[in-house]
């Protein structure tokens, strides 16, 4: 049975994902990315009021790493607050009216999976390459941005394996192919991990700064502190090379080379006491927060469009 405040399984999501879209055609949509590794639909969820024209869009991915279970379950909670919320508030109400959001519940659905049946501490995608028996690679070292210059390892048994070349995880491939294919439309790019407690924007792969640090910068500092005004929960934001480490290859990077000017990462609850194992207690109010932060970025963004 599908919960809120509960870490569904994958299957879960899946029908969970197709209940939403046949239940509320006025709003959102489906349409599968893609298949993974084994073969799972990657779902894509698009949420916003129906036009004649095209919209500018949002594009938010959750699960890019298969044990960060809060993941998820925020982009789960985001689509039911953005449903149930359109009409009453009005930024909501107005940022779907003028925008598309576009929301991947998960990205690594083999990983994700795995998480569920065999090992919770799992990291990588689920494929296997000639020459060794270590399966996986890390979607998140596998994006064309610096690859696997710093911060990756190119041996396939490390969680961080930047894999074979870029874009050889097939789950990276067809976010990738979804992000190129709508460049044009696509303002922000969201991707939602854990754990840490940050706010994280480009780079990564280079200690140097974006050619819009400042406003990224700002716009960070803006949804942090809409994040801290409901429960008191303290995020730091920054560059990701600095914030928390150099790393190469990953898609925030690669959407903000790409020209996607707003692009973060969020490393959600907690700071380590519980780490990828956050208690299904803490879902509902991490979820609340992290909700003021993205729908802070989602409005910055819409008045800057
Ligand atoms: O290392 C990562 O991929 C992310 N941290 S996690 O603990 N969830 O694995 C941070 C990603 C920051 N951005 C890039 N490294 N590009
Ligand atoms: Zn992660
Ligand atoms: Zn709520």
């Amino acid at each position: 049975i599908h919960s809120y405040t509960k870490y569904n399984s994958f299957d879960q999501v899946q029908s969970w994902i197709n209940s939403m879209a046949s239940s509320n055609s006025d709003l959102i949509s489906k349409q599968t990315i893609g298949n993974s590794y084994e073969g799972r639909p990657m779902t894509l969820l698009k949420l916003g009021k129906k036009s004649s024209s095209t919209k500018p869009a949002i594009f938010m991915d959750c699960g890019i790493h298969a044990r960060e279970w809060i993941s998820p379950a925020f982009c789960q909670w985001f689509v039911k607050e953005a449903l149930s919320t359109y009409g009453s508030d009005s930024q909501m109400t107005s940022l779907l009216n003028e925008m598309d959001v576009y929301v991947l519940p998960v990205l690594n659905v083999d990983g994700y999976d795995y998480t569920h049946k065999s090992n919770r501490m799992w990291r990588k995608t689920r494929s296997r390459s000639s020459g060794t028996s270590c399966i996986g690679a890390d979607p998140n070292r596998n994006f064309d941005a610096g690859w696997c210059t710093v911060g990756a390892s190119s041996n396939p048994c490390s969680d961080t394996y930047c894999g074979s070349r870029p874009e050889s995880e097939i789950e990276a491939r067809n976010v990738a192919d979804f992000i190129r294919r709508n460049k044009s439309t696509i303002k922000a790019y969201i991707t939602v991990h854990s754990y840490s407690q940050l706010l994280l924007f480009p780079y990564a792969y280079t200690f140097g700064l974006a050619a819009t640090h400042g406003e990224l910068m700002k716009v960070a500092e803006g949804a942090s502190a809409a994040l801290r005004s409901l429960y008191g929960t303290r995020y730091t934001s920054g560059p990701a090379a600095a914030t928390i480490y150099p790393a190469a290859g990953g898609s925030d990077d690669w959407a903000y080379d790409l020209g996607v000017k707003y692009s973060y990462t969020f490393e959600l609850r907690d700071t380590g006491r519980y780490g990828f194992l956050l208690p299904e207690s803490q879902i509902k109010p991490t979820c609340e927060e992290t909700m003021l932060a993205v729908k802070y970025i989602a409005a910055y963004v819409q008045k800057n469009l």
